[in-house]
């Protein structure tokens, strides 16, 4: 599919989705959200397809929030539709049976940061800044930031970050547990794409997974999800990605994995 605000591009294994109106900030309308739920859509499907890494166009944004001057426009079921659209993607990302990562390269905040908080980790330039000035707004992040935020690094820290609409750097994002490492601006893709890379040549059935495992158990109690995790572990056993791996461990040898 041909998109108007998304730059979309494979190799080895790895898709790069990036967000391409930087005239805007890279600002999430219904436009781009309708896009960046066709393009997960369709990346999730995507067999050759093993890793995505998101990010966004231009210089100063990976995403400045959902588009404010849209949303001003909003009447009140509009708006209800408007966060029901944008958790759509949100959830997407996270069901999704491959790993995306984020490398914001610039402002996350609102929306952009619930985007990143959606991906299952972040990395980030030394330029990034993190913030939800939801508030300052009059309205509250909408795109699961209230929940995804305070899964991750507690409440405490989310309700501060929240309640007072600040904007951190990326070294407070990195020592809050927001954010996996930080990077030059000039490292950042490169180091996104070596760890995508990584990724990619491990089994992608052992990668799904482990994801579904830790998405599902996130809602399940302790004891739920061992069980959850112990039934994943044996259904693999029905694989020949499993054969593969340990028979190339045994013969001393690269396994080379079909995703089977
Ligand atoms: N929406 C729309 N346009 C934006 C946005 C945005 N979020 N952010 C930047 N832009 C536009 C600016 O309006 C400007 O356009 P123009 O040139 O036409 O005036 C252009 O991008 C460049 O921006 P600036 O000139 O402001 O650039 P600066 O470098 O001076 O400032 C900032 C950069 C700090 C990022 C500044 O643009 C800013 O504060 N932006 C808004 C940040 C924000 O408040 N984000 C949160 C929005 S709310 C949200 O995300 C809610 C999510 C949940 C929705 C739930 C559904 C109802």
């Amino acid at each position: 599919m041909e998109y108007k605000n998304l730059l979309l591009e494979n190799r080895d294994g790895i898709s790069l989705l990036t967000i391409n109106s930087p005239r805007t900030m890279n600002a999430l309308n219904s436009e781009v959200l309708g896009e960046l739920e066709c393009a997960f859509y369709e990346l999730n499907l995507d067999e050759s397809v093993k890793v995505v890494v998101l990010t966004g166009a231009g210089e100063k944004a990976f995403v400045a929030g959902a588009d404010i001057k849209e949303m001003s426009q909003m009447n009140s079921f509009q708006a209800l539709q408007f966060a029901q659209k944008g958790q759509r993607v949100m959830l997407l990302i996270n069901r999704m049976r491959k790993p995306v990562i984020a490398a914001v390269n610039g402002y996350a905040l609102g929306g952009g940061l619930e985007l990143a908080l959606a991906c299952d980790f972040i990395y980030a330039s030394e330029k990034a800044k993190l913030g939800f000035p939801e508030v300052g707004l009059g309205v509250i992040p909408g795109f699961g930031g209230t929940q995804n935020l305070s899964r991750l690094i507690g409440a405490n820290k989310a309700n501060e970050l929240i309640f007072s609409g600040r904007i951190i750097n990326a070294a407070k994002g990195l020592a809050w547990g927001i954010l996996n490492e930080v990077f030059t601006p000039e490292e950042l893709l490169a180091k996104a794409m070596e760890t995508a890379k990584e990724i990619a040549g491990k089994g992608a059935l052992g990668v799904a997974f482990a994801k579904d495992a830790i998405v599902s158990g996130l809602s399940m109690s302790k004891n739920d999800g061992f069980r959850y995790e112990a039934s994943q572990f044996g259904v693999l056993f029905a694989t020949e990605d499993q054969r593969e791996g340990m028979g190339a461990f045994m013969e001393k040898r690269a396994a080379s994995f079909q995703g089977k």
